[in-house]
């Protein structure tokens, strides 16, 4: 980065790109991915969608719908590129930003919502999936993640896991731990960071002096930083880490070299910390901007495809908004299932109590 440059803008040379923010395709000597047309435009469809999905829940949350939501916006080529390189048999742990990677994993946007606006504490099933519950304890996930890598290892299974965290993560103990564990034992796990360069206020620099994806070297597995605004680069990397690690290959350090375009969460106000040009030099490289040139340009796509998109963007921004509006309130009780998986003893004293004091105020 040079010294007058905005956060982050200048593209690192070892940086992977397939697709420049102009939308031209360019070649990289490790990776490359063949697409078709119709997949080009599948991506691009998924890159619109969970970024309306993203919209409809921060005006959910301005309106007092939701009671706090992590926005994805500027990180959808991340999360789509990285989710579609799943396979089904892979697992996925996300921290609380993930809702591209949960749509590739078919997990209804509404249920995310919920969690949200907190009438419930997830919403999915994991296993379902192949989605774990979003995890707000900063990198954590992550030695979760190593713990199910290593015992679909032991179970010879032909699947890997990936789990996502972000920059401010690598400074955890439980992050750095995760690695040691998925070094040594050799799990079959892609660890993916999105770099979007802020922790709530707190900027890259505060978190290391070296680029994020050489801390692998570190730990004995391989690093790569990938345009994290480039869904076909982070498709072809993580594809390629995924299969590696079902091989038998090992973990891999993938850094999404990307931003956070809005505020950390809608409680957060970054112009309080970050200036405005920072933000006005990444939108140049927006995710979704890119693909629609590259499809533009090669004319895989006409006019009538975007209007199409656009008009099935607005229509699943509606039908998120009314069915999350008619969520039913949990009851209070609710609060004590699914801690454990079977009986409790003391819980089951717990509800009791809890429910003989609310039957206090039903008179
Ligand atoms: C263990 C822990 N410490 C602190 C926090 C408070 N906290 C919530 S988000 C966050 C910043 C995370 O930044 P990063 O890892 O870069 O992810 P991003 O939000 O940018 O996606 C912090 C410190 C927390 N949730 N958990
Ligand atoms: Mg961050």
């Amino acid at each position: 980065m040079t010294a007058d440059a905005p956060r982050g803008v200048d593209a690192p040379p070892e940086l992977v790109q397939l697709l420049t923010p102009e939308g031209e395709r360019v070649e990289h000597p490790d990776y490359d991915i063949e697409l078709t047309a119709e997949e080009v435009r599948s991506l691009y469809r998924d890159l619109v969608l969970v970024r309306r999905v993203d919209l409809e829940a921060v005006a959910l949350q301005r309106q007092g719908e939701l009671g706090i939501w992590a926005s994805l916006l500027g990180q959808e080529a991340a999360q789509i590129g990285s989710g579609r390189a799943l396979t089904d048999a892979d697992m996925a742990f996300p921290t609380y930003r993930e809702h591209g990677v949960a749509w590739c994993r078919d997990v209804d946007p509404v249920k995310l919502l919920g969690l949200f606006r907190g009438v419930n504490h997830g919403g999915w099933d994991p296993a379902e999936h192949n989605f774990h519950l979003y995890t707000i304890v900063i990198g954590s996930q992550t030695l979760h993640a190593v713990g199910y890598a290593m015992g679909i290892q032991r179970d010879g299974a032909e699947a890997a896991t990936i789990v996502y965290f972000g920059d401010g993560a690598t400074s955890q103990g439980d992050v750095n731990e995760s690695f040691i564990w998925a070094s040594v034992f050799n799990a079959p796990i892609v660890f993916f960071c999105q770099n979007n360069q802020w922790a709530i206020s707190e900027p890259l620099e505060k978190q290391s002096k070296i680029p994020l994806y050489k801390r692998a070297s570190g730990f004995g597995f391989p690093g790569v930083r990938v345009d994290g605004n480039d869904v076909f680069a982070c498709l072809a990397v993580t594809r390629r880490a995924l299969q590696n690690a079902r091989e038998g290959q090992g973990p891999t350090l993938i850094e999404a070299f990307t931003y956070r375009m809005g505020a950390h969460t809608t409680s957060d106000d970054p112009t309080r910390y970050r200036l405005a040009d920072e933000l006005e030099a990444w939108k140049l490289k927006d995710p979704i901007e890119r693909v629609k040139a590259y499809l533009f340009k090669n004319e895989l796509a006409d006019q009538e495809f975007f209007e199409k998109i656009d008009a099935e963007a607005d229509a699943l921004g509606k039908d998120v908004r009314s069915r999350c509006l008619a969520l039913p309130d949990p009851r209070p009780e609710a609060i004590f299932q699914h801690v454990y998986s079977g009986a409790h003893a003391l819980l089951d004293e717990e509800r009791e109590q809890y429910l003989t004091y609310l039957a206090g105020f039903e008179r």
